[in-house]
């Protein structure tokens, strides 16, 4: 497998995630640095009906790994939603016993011992570029890794926390993510699929940017902007240059492309940047995408900029109408005017499609903070929107999970059991709903409002939601049905106008 000049392979593994940017760059580090690299991409995601691992994928893994002969065998941990296959891999390869084993990503950065404590010899924390290709080369000359930044490590039954370092202040330094990772596969489904999965995609997935400035409670990017040395900026963005050679890129390989997501936690709003983006991207690139954004962070000319480039969904978090859920619990300190104020300059800027995001029905919730969120989506300033409803997961390490024990919600070891619940029961709380009968009539009338049909009905229904259950359970139903047809709807329009280069 390794070429002349090859230094020895190393072996990634990216879960339930066949994009997986993180791994991708990575490999890039690697290969830069003269590895082969084996990538395998463990099984697709699919967060409606998420599938645990067998017994025959977990062999299949072994056995992709032993041919290889690696260096070392890294695993790419971004989410704990789905520790119960990370844990049967963890102790599959270990007891496997092919090469050193090493954790990274979002969750291994937050928990490193979540994985040392189970016989992990190596974690790395946040980017991994830098020290994972010191860390091959202390393994393949068999020298002592143990002073390398940002590396964790069990000594004497200890865990050892090195210090972050190694951190590019200018991503560019990184290069770009691997887009056609040469030596890769699809493990799913009890099959071995070879070639890059994410070739045949029609929608290509790039992050301009890392980090967020905000601090939600219940969000992850807090916890991790904290690790970072003092002096790292909390957004780090790249040139446009750099994305521009990205997606050009992606174009080449990817020939299915129809669309492309930025996945910034909020995409880049400086106004050199933009321009720039703006000008390169309708020349080189020129296919419709979609940003996520925040609702102190839109702007009326960038937006109106975006959308003439291309820019055809904006999705939005607003997560609830209620003042002191947002401040005092999500610690989002945006006020119900900023929402309104950034939905009006959302639909000013006539982009195709706005889809805002609410939290709902968690231990924290009283019955008049859903009627809030009901009250303020009711006064948004437009018609022309789609309402993405969700659960809360606690996640490890966020500020939400001591509050919500100080707050007498769940016990310790009851916030753990749901921490690290198994997947499928994690992936239902995003989604399901479970209150009381009063909340849920509140939750149906957020989910009605956004189809303008219902807004008469919602006016009568809100006056005693009680005493209209029956009825509101019965157009919620049919709205669900309508949700599904408009979502079709979106994505054929996409396509269509794609095909026939009509604007959007
Ligand atoms: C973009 C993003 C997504 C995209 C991913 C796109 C893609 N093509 O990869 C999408 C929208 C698909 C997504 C989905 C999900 N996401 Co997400 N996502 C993010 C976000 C905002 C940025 C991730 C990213 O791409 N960063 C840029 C890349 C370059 O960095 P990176 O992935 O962290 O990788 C670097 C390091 O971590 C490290 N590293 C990574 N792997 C490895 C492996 C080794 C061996 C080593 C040494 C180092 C290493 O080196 C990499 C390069 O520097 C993060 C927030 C965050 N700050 O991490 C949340 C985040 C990771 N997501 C999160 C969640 C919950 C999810 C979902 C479960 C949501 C859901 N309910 O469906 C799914 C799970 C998907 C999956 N299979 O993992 C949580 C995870 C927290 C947790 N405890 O679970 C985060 C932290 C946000 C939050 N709410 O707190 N996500
Ligand atoms: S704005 Fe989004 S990405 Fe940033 S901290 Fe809040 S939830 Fe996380």
């Amino acid at each position: 497998m390794a070429g002349n000049k090859s230094k020895g392979t190393a072996v990634l593994v990216a879960f339930y995630n066949v994009k997986a940017l993180g791994v991708r760059y990575l490999e890039t580090a690697l290969r830069n640095a003269d590895y082969d690299v084996r990538t395998i991409y463990f099984k697709q995601f699919n967060s409606a009906v998420p599938r645990p691992v067998t017994q025959t994928e977990l062999k299949l893994l072994c056995e992709q790994i032993q041919a290889v002969h690696p260096v070392l065998i890294g695993l790419s941990v971004m989410s704990s939603m789905y520790l119960e296959t990370i844990d049967q891999v963890v102790a599959s390869v270990l007891k496997a016993n092919i090469a050193p084993v090493v954790c990274g990503g979002a969750f291994a950065s937050i928990k490193p011992e979540y994985f040392l404590e189970k016989g992990v010899p190596y974690v790395i924390r946040l980017d991994g570029e830098r020290p994972l290709v010191l860390l091959a080369d202390a393994l393949r000359e068999g020298r002592d890794p143990r002073d390398i930044p940002s590396l964790a490590y069990r000594q004497d039954g200890k865990n050892v926390l090195n210090a972050i370092g190694l951190i590019a202040h200018d991503l560019d330094e990184y290069g770009e993510p691997t887009i056609c990772c040469p030596d890769s596969m699809l493990i799913d489904n009890d099959q071995v699929v070879p070639g890059d999965p994410q070739l045949k995609t029609l929608s290509y997935e790039v992050v301009a940017s890392r980090g967020c400035p905000f601090t939600c409670s219940y969000c992850t990017d807090i916890n991790l902007r904290r690790l970072y040395p003092k002096g790292t900026l909390p957004v780090r963005t790249r040139s446009v240059q750099s994305v521009m050679k990205e997606l050009k890129e992606a174009m080449k390989y990817c020939k299915n492309i129809a669309f492309v997501h930025f996945y910034d936690e909020i995409f880049p709003n400086l106004p050199g940047w933009v321009d720039e983006f703006v000008k390169e991207y309708t020349k080189y690139v020129n296919l419709p995408f979609s940003i996520w954004t925040h609702p102190k962070m839109t702007d009326p000319e960038v937006l109106n900029k975006l959308v003439k480039a291309g820019l055809i969904e904006v999705i939005m978090g607003i997560q609830s109408g209620s003042p002191h859920i947002r401040n005092d619990v999500f610690h989002r300190y945006e006020t119900n005017n900023d929402i309104l104020k950034a939905i009006k300059t959302i639909a000013d800027s006539h982009v195709f499609w706005c889809t805002y995001d609410l939290m709902l029905q968690h231990p924290f919730e009283t019955i008049d903070d859903i009627r809030q969120s009901y009250e303020l989506v009711k006064a948004f300033p437009t018609n022309h929107f789609e309402l993405q409803l969700h659960g809360l997961n606690f996640l490890p390490g966020t500020d939400i999970i001591p509050m919500a024990i100080n707050a007498g919600y769940l016990t310790e070891e009851e916030m753990n059991e749901v921490m690290y619940a198994p997947m499928a029961q994690q992936f239902g709380t995003f989604h399901k709903r479970e209150a009381s009968v009063e909340s849920q009539m509140w939750y149906d009338l957020i989910f009605l409002w956004q189809f303008p049909r219902y807004h008469k009905k919602c006016l009568k229904y809100e006056k005693d939601v009680m005493a209209h259950q029956k009825e509101i359970e019965k157009d919620y139903a049919f709205a669900q049905k309508l949700f599904n047809l408009r979502y079709v709807y979106k994505k054929g329009m996409i396509v269509i106008k794609r095909r026939l280069r009509k604007p959007f």
